[in-house]
C-alpha cells in the first residue's frame, strides 16, 4: 500500500498556489495528504478510481468512458465493477458522470466535476443525492464524461 506524505511544507504551499488560482478542487480540503497527492499526481485528462476510501488501492484510469466495468475490456474490468471507493477527476474539458450498474444510461448517477477534482470517500454519497437509493460507495459500474448540464447531482 502507498503512504502518504502527511503536511510537508512544500505540499502546503503548493495547495495554496493553486488554491489563489481558485484552481484547487473543493473537497477534503480539511484532510491533506489523502487524496490530494493522486490528484496531482494523476495524469492530465484522465479520471482514476481507487478502491479504497482517500485514494488507496488503485483500480484504474480512463481517458475515455467504459460503459462496463466488470467485462474484460477498456479501462476497468473484472472485479473493478462495484468496488470504487473514491475518485478523482483530472480531466481537461469534462464532467465524469458515474452510474449504478453497467451500460451507463442508468437515471442513478452522480458526477464528479473537475472544480471539485477529487471524492475522497463515496460512503456518505448517494445515487441522486438521496439515501434512499442508496450509497454510491462499492456500487458503480460504469462511467462517461460529460457536460455540467447531463448532471444533475454532484458528488460531495
Ligand atoms: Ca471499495
Ligand atoms: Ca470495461
Amino acid at each position: 500500500m502507498r503512504k502518504h506524505k502527511f503536511g510537508s511544507a512544500a505540499a502546503v504551499a503548493a495547495l495554496t498556489g493553486v488554491a489563489v488560482l481558485g484552481l484547487a478542487p473543493t473537497a477534503s480540503a480539511e484532510t491533506p495528504g489523502t487524496c490530494w497527492d493522486d490528484y496531482e499526481n494523476a495524469v492530465s485528462g484522465y479520471m482514476s478510481a481507487y478502491d479504497k476510501v482517500n485514494c488507496d488501492g488503485y483500480l484504474g484510469m480512463a481517458k475515455g468512458n467504459d460503459l462496463n466495468w466488470g467485462d474484460s475490456a477498456g479501462s476497468f474490468r473484472g472485479s473493478d465493477k462495484g468496488r470504487a471507493s473514491s475518485l478523482v477527476n483530472k480531466g481537461n474539458y469534462s464532467e465524469v458522470k458515474f452510474f449504478l450498474g453497467t451500460g451507463g444510461d442508468s437515471n442513478f448517477h452522480i458526477c464528479l466535476t473537475r472544480a471539485e477534482g477529487f471524492v475522497r470517500d463515496l460512503r456518505d454519497d448517494y445515487w441522486l443525492g438521496d439515501s434512499t437509493f442508496g450509497s454510491v460507495n462499492n456500487s458503480i459500474g460504469s462511467h462517461r464524461w460529460v457536460d455540467r448540464t447531463a448532471c444533475s447531482f454532484l458528488a460531495v
